[in-house]
C-alpha cells in the first residue's frame, strides 16, 4: 500500500465542509421531479397495454438522490402473457413516438432491455426497462441507508458531482455507474469505526448485534428474480446509529478519497456492501459475459450477488479512475478547494 497523505489543516477542514454542503444544496433537485411524467405515462401503458400493467420509478429519482438534469430511470411490471420483451419493447416504442417523445431508441438486446427516449417539453430524458423487479428493490435498500444517517445523502452528491464531472461516470464507455459508486459510499460509511452506517442484510440475518441487542432474527425471506432481498428495513430502531461517529461531513469526503486512493486493495479485494466488510476476490464466482472476461475492480451487488458492478471496467479504465481518486486526494492533503477537485475534465 502507498503511504498517506497528511490530512487538511483545521481550517481547511472547515472550508472542506462547507464547499461539501455547497455542492450538496446547489446539485439536489425537487423531490418530485418524474411523478408527473411517471402518471402521464401510466395512463397512456394502461390503454395501450391493460391496467394490471404498472410503472414503478427507480434509481436516483425514487431514492431522493437526483442531480439537476439527471434522468429518469422507470420500471414496468409486466407478465408473460403480453409477448416477449422485445415485443413489449417495440410497443413501448410505438406508444412514445404517437405521443410525441422524442429521442425514442429502443435497445431490445442490453443486458437489461430498455426504451431510451425524451420529454422535450419538460426537458427530461427517460429511459423505461422491463420486470427488472430487482431495481426497484435496492432502490429502496440505498434509500432506506440514507435515511439513517444525514451525511450520507450529500457524500453521495459530492461523489456523484465529481465522478460526472471528471468523466468517470461513464458506464457505456467503461467506466461504473452512479449505483456503483453508491455503492462504494455505503461500503466506506459501513467501514468507518465507529460505523456511520450499518449492515441492513447482516442485520436482518440476526448475524450482528448492536450494543448487545440482536436485529431482524426473524424475518421472512424475500426472494426476487432467484436472489434473497431481505434486509432489517426498521428504521426507527436504528436512529441515531451513526451518533458515535463523530467525524464532520468534510472529514468524510476527505476519508472516501484516502479510502480509494490508498487503502482499498483493487488487486485483492471486492466491495460489499451485503456483508459490511470487503471480501477476497479469491472468494468470489461471478456471472460472467465470456470466460475471458477478467474483472480488475469487483463491486458486489447486495441482492444479485454474482452480479459484479464494476464488470465493464477495463485495466485503462481502473486506471484512470484510480488517478482520479489520488488526483482529489491529493489536492485535499494540500488543503486545494473541494470544487477544484470537481472542475470538469478537459481532454488535451
Ligand atoms: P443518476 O442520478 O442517474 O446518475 P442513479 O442513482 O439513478 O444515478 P444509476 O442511474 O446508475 O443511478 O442507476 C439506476 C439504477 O439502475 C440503480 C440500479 O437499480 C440499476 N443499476 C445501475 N447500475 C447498475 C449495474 N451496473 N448493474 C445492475 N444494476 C444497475
Ligand atoms: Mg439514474
Amino acid at each position: 500500500q502507498r503511504p498517506l497523505l497528511p490530512p487538511p489543516s483545521r481550517d481547511h477542514y472547515r472550508d472542506l465542509n462547507d464547499h461539501a454542503y455547497d455542492i450538496f444544496e446547489k446539485s439536489k433537485c425537487e423531490e418530485n421531479r418524474g411523478r408527473t411524467l411517471l402518471s402521464r405515462l401510466q395512463s397512456m401503458v394502461s390503454k395501450t397495454f391493460s391496467h394490471t400493467v404498472k410503472l414503478h420509478l427507480f434509481g436516483s429519482s425514487a431514492n431522493g438522490m437526483s442531480l439537476k438534469g439527471g434522468d429518469i430511470d422507470i420500471c414496468m411490471l409486466i407478465d408473460d402473457s403480453f409477448g416477449d420483451t422485445d415485443i413489449v419493447i417495440e410497443k413501448l416504442a410505438t406508444m412514445l413516438k404517437q405521443n410525441h417523445f422524442t429521442k425514442v431508441l429502443a435497445i431490445p438486446s442490453a443486458r437489461v432491455p430498455i426504451v431510451k427516449f425524451k420529454d422535450q417539453v419538460h426537458n427530461l430524458s427517460c429511459d423505461i426497462c422491463i420486470n427488472n423487479k430487482l431495481a426497484i428493490y435496492n432502490t429502496r435498500l440505498v434509500e432506506d441507508y440514507s435515511c439513517i444517517d444525514d451525511r450520507m445523502r450529500p457524500l453521495v452528491y459530492v461523489v456523484k458531482r465529481w465522478a460526472k464531472r471528471r468523466k468517470i461516470n461513464e458506464p457505456f464507455t467503461g467506466t461504473l455507474s452512479s449505483y456503483a459508486y453508491i455503492n462504494m459510499v455505503i461500503s466506506f460509511l459501513q467501514s468507518r469505526e465507529p460505523p456511520v452506517l450499518p449492515c441492513l442484510q447482516q442485520l436482518a440475518f440476526g448475524a450482528t448485534s448492536i450494543n448487545g441487542k440482536v436485529y431482524g432474527d426473524n424475518l421472512a425471506d424475500v426472494t426476487v428474480d432467484g436472489y434473497n432481498c431481505k434486509y432489517y428495513n426498521d428504521l426507527h430502531n436504528l436512529t441515531g446509529f451513526g451518533k458515535h461517529n463523530k467525524e464532520t461531513l468534510g472529514e468524510l469526503v476527505f476519508a472516501f478519497f484516502e479510502y480509494y486512493a490508498r487503502r482499498f486493495n483493487y488487486v485483492t479485494d471486492v466491495v460489499s456492501i451485503r456483508t459490511g466488510h470487503t471480501l477476497p476476490k479469491t472468494s468470489k464466482t461471478w456471472e460472467s459475459i465470456n470466460k475471458k472476461s477478467h474483472y480488475y475492480f469487483s463491486i458486489e451487488d447486495p441482492f444479485e450477488i454474482t452480479h459484479n458492478l464494476a464488470r465493464v471496467v477495463k485495466r485503462s479504465h481502473l486506471t484512470m479512475i484510480i488517478s482520479e481518486f489520488n488526483r482529489a486526494y491529493k489536492i485535499l492533503s494540500r488543503n486545494g478547494n473541494l470544487h477544484i477537485v470537481c472542475r470538469e475534465f478537459i481532454h488535451d
